[in-house]
């Protein structure tokens, strides 16, 4: 099968990075496509980076399934235009932040999410309670490390991820933990050694989920909520995006 991963930023190294954590959990015939969007922001922090990360998220899902993808990853935490790219797609669309949730409810009675930025928790607790796992979730944290910094082979980005979840362990009662940024992707199997319980990386949950479904011919609902978006006009700039 084929699996699109879309990082919704603009930021290639990141895209790389996410491709490769996806290839590293990929099964045997399972080919993993990684892009990210030529249009937006070069990362996602908060509401407004996130609106406008969503025409090029979008882009990139008409794309796949003009290509016949088999399943869509949105990699980015905040599961970023996941119902608008659901309503485009007849393949299954998988945020890396729901896929991440379900595995840590899987793992532990209770968990806790380490994003970056302290302004990217109200999007991430908002989602919780939309997908009814807000009371699983011990506690969202912020390390207060900018989504770029992870790209930096020089940041302490690891020691502050690493701290928050001594706190969580310690402070949350956290069984598990969710990594909050898919620029965390390859930190996960480190951080669950050290700090001993699992340590969840939305990319990684994602791909087997897209497996999962796949192997099962299983696809998006287009009853309802994921209807394919009824015909209209679309003026001025998104003249092209019409339905
Ligand atoms: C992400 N931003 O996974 C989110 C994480 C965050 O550019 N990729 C981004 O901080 O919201």
């Amino acid at each position: 099968m084929r699996i699109l991963v879309i990082n919704p930023n603009t930021t290639h190294s990141m895209t790389e990075k996410i491709g490769e954590a996806a290839r590293n959990v990929a099964a045997a015939g399972t080919t993993i496509i990684a892009v990210n969007p030529a249009d937006g922001p070069v990362s996602i922090e908060g509401y407004y980076d996130e609106a406008f990360s969503v025409p090029g998220l979008l882009t990139e899902i008409r794309k796949g399934e003009a290509d016949k993808i088999d399943a869509h990853i949105i990699a980015c935490f905040d599961d970023t235009g996941l119902e608008a790219a659901r309503s485009l797609a007849s393949a299954p669309v998988i945020g890396i932040g729901e896929a991440a949730f379900h595995f840590a409810s899987l793992l532990g009675h209770r968990f806790s999410v380490i994003t970056t930025l302290s302004r990217s928790i109200a999007a991430i607790e908002t989602n919780l309670m939309k997908y009814g796992l807000a009371s699983r979730c011990a506690r969202v944290r912020a390390s207060e490390i900018p989504v770029l910094e992870l790209e930096n082979p020089a940041s302490n980005a690891s020691a502050r991820i690493s701290e928050e979840i001594e706190r969580a362990k310690n402070e949350d009662n956290a069984e598990a933990i969710v990594l909050g940024c898919a620029g965390m992707a390859d930190l996960a199997q480190r951080l669950s050694l050290k700090h001993g319980l699992p340590v969840v990386d939305g990319v990684a949950a994602a791909v087997k989920l897209a497996e999962g479904l796949g192997v099962l011919g299983l696809k998006t609902s287009k009853l309802g909520a994921y209807a394919t978006p009824s015909a209209k006009v679309y003026r001025g700039q998104f003249k092209d995006s019409a339905p």
